[in-house]
């Protein structure tokens, strides 16, 4: 009977944790990662992020355990009409009661030093940290037929 007793807290603890999480202002939509080829060496991922708060947030920086480095970038355009990829070391400002968009061809979370290429419908673990939300854990699950906007990466 004693055993009964001692589950109930710890099923408790588990509900609040997924309470605490809901009531986050920050909200991570549509995520996908994809890397080029067998051999990749890198890949990227996108994603709507909702910030349904009263204020600014901001998206300062990645890890996640599958790559060497993880790293926010843009893309720009130079002269030359050659797009590359820039690191945005100051983040993404994700302004209050707006939903930011990560896309093909313009803001993502780079993946450097891939341990293994991503396969289809793995799921890459990411914690995004924010400035105001701090540390969010999502879930990214690869999708390489996707298709993307007019730009590839
Ligand atoms: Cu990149």
């Amino acid at each position: 009977m004693t055993f009964k007793f001692k589950l109930l807290p710890s099923l408790a603890l588990a509900a609040f944790a997924t309470t605490a999480f809901a009531d986050s202002a920050i909200k991570v939509d549509d995520a996908y990662a994809r890397s080029t080829g067998k051999h990749a060496k890198a890949g990227a991922a996108f994603m709507m992020i909702v910030n349904s708060g009263d204020s600014d947030d901001r998206l300062i920086g990645a890890t996640s355990d599958v790559a060497g480095r993880v790293e926010l970038h843009t893309h720009e355009v130079d002269d030359n009409g050659v797009a590359k990829m820039i690191h945005v070391e100051e983040g993404f400002v994700i302004p209050a009661g707006a939903t930011y968009t990560l896309e093909r061809g313009g803001d993502h979370v780079m993946f450097m030093g891939l341990n293994q290429p991503f396969e289809q419908d793995q799921k890459i673990p990411v914690t995004l940290i924010f400035e105001q939300a701090g540390e969010v854990e999502i879930e990214v699950p690869v999708d390489l037929d996707r298709k993307g906007g007019a730009h590839s990466h």
